[in-house]
C-alpha cells in the first residue's frame, strides 16, 4: 500500500514540476490555459464549440486541444470553428499531464495564441489532481447530473478556479435545484463563481469568455481552500487501523477506508 501511495506521490511531484515549467514557458509567450474538467457528456465540447467562435467575433486568438480516449469526434466538431484544433488520443489514459500536454504544443500551437481552452478527458477523478499549467482551471457539471456532485467529488471542485453549470436549457425539465449545487460547491469550495450557461441557447458563453480573458491578463483568479500537497500524502494509520488525515487533496478533511 505505502509503496503504491509513494508511487502515485512520484508521478504527481513529476507533474507538478513540468506544470510549473509548462506554465513559465506560456506566460513567457502570453499564453494561458484554460482546463475542462467534467465528466463524460457534461457538455464540454458543445461549450467549447460556442466560446471557440465568441472568441473568433471578437478577434481573440485562441486555439483548443481536446483529450478524448479513443476518438477525434470532439476535434472534428471544435474544428468548425476554424480556430487552430488539436486531437490528443490517451490510448485508454484516463487524464492529461502537463509533459504529456507540453508535447503536443510544442511546434502546433502558434505563437499569438492568447488563450489556450483544454478540454481534458471526460473524467471527475483522475485529471482532478493532473496541474496541466493552467491559469484557469474550470470544473463543469450538467443540470442532470445532481446537485450533490460537488460533495462526491470533492477534488474536482474543491480545486475550480471557476464551477460551470452546464445545459440550463433543460433544468427545469429534470428539476435542477441551483441553491442546493451553490450550496454544495461552496462547501467544498468557498468563495468560489459559479457560472450558469446553455450551448443551445448561448447562455454565459460571453462571461466565460470574459473570466478566461481577466485571467490571462493577470487579474487574480480564486483561490482555493484546497490545496493537493502530493509530497505530502499524510498517511499516518490511526488506531482504528485505518484513518488517516486527507492531505491528498486538502489539509483539512479527514477520511477512513473500510
Ligand atoms: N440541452 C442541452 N444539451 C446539451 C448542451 N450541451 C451539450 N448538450 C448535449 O449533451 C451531450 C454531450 O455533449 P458533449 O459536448 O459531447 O459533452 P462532453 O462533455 O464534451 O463529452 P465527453 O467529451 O465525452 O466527455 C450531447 O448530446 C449534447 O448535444 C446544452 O447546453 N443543452
Ligand atoms: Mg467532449
Amino acid at each position: 500500500m505505502c509503496r503504491v501511495v509513494d508511487l502515485r506521490q512520484a508521478v504527481l511531484a513529476k507533474n507538478d514540476a513540468s506544470a510549473h515549467e509548462l506554465r513559465a514557458h506560456l506566460a513567457a509567450r502570453g499564453t494561458a490555459v484554460v482546463n475542462l474538467l467534467s465528466s463524460p457528456g457534461s457538455g464540454k465540447t458543445a461549450l467549447l464549440e460556442r466560446e471557440l467562435l465568441r472568441a473568433r467575433e471578437r478577434s481573440v486568438p485562441v486555439a483548443a486541444l481536446t483529450a478524448d480516449l479513443a476518438t477525434e469526434n470532439d476535434a472534428a466538431r471544435l474544428a468548425r470553428s476554424g480556430v487552430p484544433v488539436k486531437q490528443v488520443l490517451t490510448d485508454g489514459l484516463c487524464h492529461l499531464e502537463a509533459g504529456m500536454l507540453a508535447g503536443h504544443l510544442d511546434g502546433w500551437l502558434p505563437d499569438d495564441t492568447r488563450l489556450l481552452f483544454v478540454e481534458n478527458v471526460g473524467n471527475l477523478v483522475c485529471p482532478a489532481s493532473y496541474d496541466l499549467g493552467e491559469t484557469l482551471r474550470v470544473t463543469l457539471a450538467s443540470v442532470t447530473e445532481g446537485e450533490d456532485k460537488p460533495l462526491k467529488y470533492p477534488t474536482a471542485f474543491g480545486l475550480a478556479h471557476l464551477v460551470v453549470v452546464t445545459k440550463t436549457d433543460i433544468a427545469e425539465a429534470v428539476e435542477f435545484d441551483e441553491a442546493a449545487f451553490r450550496a454544495n460547491v461552496e462547501q467544498v469550495n468557498p468563495g468560489v463563481e459559479v457560472v450558469l450557461t446553455s450551448a443551445r441557447r448561448g447562455q454565459g458563453i460571453g462571461a466565460l469568455l470574459d473570466r478566461a480573458l481577466a485571467a490571462a491578463d493577470g487579474a487574480p483568479v480564486h483561490a482555493p481552500v484546497m490545496t493537493r500537497l502530493p509530497h505530502d500524502h499524510g498517511h499516518t494509520h490511526g488506531p482504528d487501523g485505518h484513518t488517516h488525515p486527507h492531505t491528498e487533496a486538502t489539509g483539512t478533511m479527514a477520511h477512513t477506508h473500510s
